[in-house]
C-alpha cells in the first residue's frame, strides 16, 4: 500500500464545535484522503464504534484511514494503517502484527527518533512540532524548520510536517523538505471546514516550488 496523500489529518474531537463525523465528512468533501483517528481520551468501546463510522465514512470518499496507537481497533475496522508514538507499542512490534498489509505511521520529534522509526520498519514520519502550538507548548520549543530540512537528508521515508501548521505557514514547510503537511486546528476548528480544507490543499499546490528559508540568500 503506498503513500498516495499529502495531506494528513489528525483528528480531535474537542477541536471542533460539530460532532466529529461531520467534521471529518467536511474534511473528506474539502479533498481530505488520510484521516488519523486520534481520541487518546476516549473510552475504547466509543472509540471502537466511532472507529467503524469512520471506517465507512472514508470508503466512502477512498480515504484512507489511520487509528492511533490502537493496533486492535486498527485490525478490528480494517483500517489502512496504525500510527504510533513514542510511548506507544513501538513500530517493529507492530509490524509483527499487521505484516505488511497495514501502514504505519509514526510520531516523531527529532532525527533519532525518525531514523528508528524507519529502521524499525515505519512507512512514514509525521515530525514536529515544527511551529510553536498550545497543546505541545509544555515540552519546550518547536522543532523548527532547520531540523526539517537536515532529517529529509537522513531518512527517506515520506516526512509529513506537524504542529502549528496553517495556511500561510504551508510555503515555508514544504520548502523546507516536508513531503506532507499534517494538522488538526486549521482544518477542524475552522468554521468552515470543508473551505479551510480546500484552501490548505490548494495552498500545498502552490508551494510545490517553494525554496527553503535555510538555504535562502539574507538580506
Ligand atoms: N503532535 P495543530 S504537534 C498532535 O509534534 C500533535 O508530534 C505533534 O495540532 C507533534 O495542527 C500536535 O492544531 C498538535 O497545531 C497539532
Amino acid at each position: 500500500m503506498a503513500i498516495d496523500f499529502r495531506l494528513y489529518l489528525i483528528t480531535d474531537r474537542h477541536a471542533t464545535k460539530k460532532p466529529l463525523i461531520e467534521a471529518v465528512r467536511l474534511a473528506l468533501e474539502g479533498g481530505v484522503r488520510a484521516i488519523q483517528l486520534r481520541e487518546k481520551d476516549m473510552p475504547v468501546r466509543e472509540l471502537l464504534a466511532l472507529a467503524k463510522d469512520m471506517r465507512q465514512l472514508t470508503k466512502e470518499f477512498q480515504a484512507k484511514l489511520f487509528i492511533n496507537d490502537r493496533v486492535d481497533v486498527a485490525v478490528n475496522v480494517d483500517a489502512d494503517g496504525v500510527h504510533v508514538g513514542h510511548s506507544s507499542i513501538p513500530v517493529d512490534a507492530v509490524r509483527s502484527i499487521v505484516g505488511s498489509g497495514m501502514l504505519i505511521g509514526a510520531s516523531t520529534h527529532n532525527k533519532s527518533e525518525a531514523i528508528t522509526a524507519q529502521d524499525d520498519g515505519a512507512d512514514f514520519v509525521t515530525f514536529g512540532p515544527i511551529f510553536e502550538t498550545p497543546s505541545k507548548k509544555k515540552y519546550g520549543a518547536p522543532v523548527g524548520l532547520c531540523e526539517l530540512k537536515e532529517l529529509k537528508k537522513n531518512i527517506n521515508i515520506p516526512i509529513f510536517g506537524l504542529g502549528g501548521i496553517k495556511c500561510g505557514n504551508i510555503i515555508r514547510v514544504i520548502g523546507c523538505g516536508a513531503d506532507g503537511i499534517s494538522m488538526i486546528s486549521a482544518i477542524l476548528a475552522a468554521e468552515d471546514v470543508k473551505k479551510a480544507a480546500e484552501n490548505i490543499l490548494e495552498a500545498m499546490r502552490m508551494s510545490d516550488k517553494a525554496i527553503c528559508e535555510c538555504c535562502a540568500p539574507r538580506e
